[in-house]
């Protein structure tokens, strides 16, 4: 059977923390004055941590030393692990952990792709951290989504072609990398919003039957 490279986005793809990072953000905003709503929270999926504090204040017209800077970092981050810190198997998005199995099933080199420093610490918590044999995220990237970098190091270290990729995304900047990289874009989440995506499901639960041997065969 031929073989892709199946490359997940974390956050918004495989598990609903989105939801708490927006919490944390807006509760950060909040500190500094800022109005931060669901249309601001669109525009920071797939952001790094320092890049979405740059775009918080920037919104805000607000400027901090670098010593308040890494403080608000920190408290952000805070605030979001204690969010996240009861994550469970249960947390995994509707039709996910099927999806790798069958992956698995079919032998298929599989890799996560995110911009999240909290990446392996989730994965662990949803106990689902062994079906990736790669795992590229905000630790050892230095480009942030839409430069291709996060997608093209996954690719590399599964040892596979960026044309014979797949990414499964739910960001507008992570749909951007996984074009940029030249690889099919998978978007999940809502059509107009990423509208730049390959294909667009609202979940993996939306996904044809037998889609994985549509994927292999394309
Ligand atoms: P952290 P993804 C991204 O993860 C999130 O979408 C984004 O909202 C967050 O700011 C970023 O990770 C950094 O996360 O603060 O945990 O390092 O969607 O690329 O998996
Ligand atoms: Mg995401």
């Amino acid at each position: 059977m031929s073989k892709k490279a199946f490359i997940f986005d974390l956050d918004g793809v495989i598990v609903d923390t989105a939801k708490f990072h927006f919490i944390a953000w807006q509760r950060l905003a909040a500190s500094l004055g800022i109005n931060f709503t669901e249309h601001e929270n669109e525009q920071l999926k797939g952001v790094s941590r320092v890049d979405s504090l740059k775009k918080i204040l920037e919104w805000g017209n607000e400027e901090l030393s670098p010593a308040d800077f890494q403080l608000k970092m920190n408290q952000k981050n805070e605030e979001y692990l204690d969010l996240i810190e009861s994550l469970d198997t249960t947390d995994i998005l509707p039709g996910v952990q099927d999806f790798l199995i069958a992956l698995r099933s079919k032998n298929q080199p599989i890799a996560l792709g995110s911009a999240s420093k909290n990446a392996r610490p989730i994965l662990e918590k949803l106990q689902i951290i062994d079906f990736f044999e790669v795992i590229v995220d905000g630790t050892n990237v230095t480009k942030a989504k839409p430069d291709p970098e996060v997608f093209l190091s996954a690719c590399q270290q599964l040892h596979m072609p960026a044309h014979k990729s797949i990414v499964f995304e739910d960001s507008v900047a992570g749909v951007q990398a996984a074009n940029n990289a030249g690889m099919l874009s998978i978007g999940l989440g809502d059509a107009n919003t990423l509208h730049e995506a390959s294909v667009v499901f609202e979940s993996f639960t939306d996904m044809p039957q037998d889609y994985i041997n549509t994927l292999l065969q394309q």
